[in-house]
């Protein structure tokens, strides 16, 4: 069952901690990382408390569905810790079906240091948003704009102020931006997830036949925002 998840270790088994060793290190990397690559949050299985299996189901069918668009690029879904429930989830489903585990696969590790801590080198990364498009909230939104600093907010503002339900923003990330220089990100595409937390705006009261048409939206226009950026 483990097959899909790329741990940190086997990836980069010695983290280059010395500066002299970081350019061998990285060179080796290069290989494995010069393939353009997304790395999505789960959309809206937090804060917003989207159910776990409806969500992994919807994550696994819209991934298939865009793998024949992919060419040689890689979609990866991240979660803070191992022992992430919806890592699991959609690993197993993943399994069941014929998808190309070297073009989709799970990781652990914060979305903001996965090239340095976890040797994982993603040109784009997904936000779990807010239609404000706004720093802070807490979970991956808070975090993506924190490593970024105001050049992101800066970089969003131009490209929109709000986002419409189910949908996603590609923003590019200026290079003066600390994720830029330090992970290699040069877009982030924000996405606005169903919401089923009464305590957040738009809660959507339990209604997942609405959710579930606006999560598969929400991942199908991250996919195609992703895609537009290879051509
Ligand atoms: N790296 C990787 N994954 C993360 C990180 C991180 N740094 N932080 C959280 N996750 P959430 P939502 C995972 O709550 O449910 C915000 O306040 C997390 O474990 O960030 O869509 C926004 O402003 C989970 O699997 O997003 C919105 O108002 C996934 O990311 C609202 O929360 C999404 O969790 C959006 O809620």
């Amino acid at each position: 069952d483990s097959s899909l998840e790329r741990e940190e270790m086997p990836i980069l088994p010695n983290a280059p901690q010395k500066e002299e060793s970081k350019g061998k290190e990285n060179a080796v990397q290069a290989i494995d990382n010069d393939v353009p690559t997304l790395a999505f949050p789960s959309i809206s299985t937090a804060d917003f408390q989207f159910n776990l299996q409806k969500a992994s189901d919807i994550i696994v069918e819209t991934v298939e569905e865009f793998m024949p668009k992919l060419g040689n690029a890689r979609l990866v879904l991240v979660d803070l810790t191992h022992e992430s429930k919806i890592l699991s989830l959609v690993r197993a489903k993943a399994a069941k079906k014929s998808i190309d585990s070297s073009k989709f696969f799970t990781f652990a590790g914060n979305i903001i240091e996965l090239f340095t801590k976890g040797g994982l080198k993603c040109n784009v990364i997904a936000n779990a948003a807010n239609w404000r498009l706004k720093p802070g909230g807490g979970g991956v939104n808070a975090a993506i704009f924190k490593a970024a600093g105001a050049d992101l907010e800066k970089a969003t503002y131009e490209r929109a102020k709000s986002l419409v339900l189910g949908s996603a923003v590609v923003v590019p990330l200026p290079s003066t931006s600390l994720l830029y220089n330090r992970e290699g990100i040069t877009h982030v595409i924000h996405v606005l997830g169903p919401n089923m937390n009464p305590q957040r705006p738009n809660c959507l009261k339990n209604d997942y036949n609405k959710g579930c048409m606006i999560l598969r939206q929400a991942y199908t226009s991250l996919f195609e925002g992703f895609l537009s950026l290879l051509k």
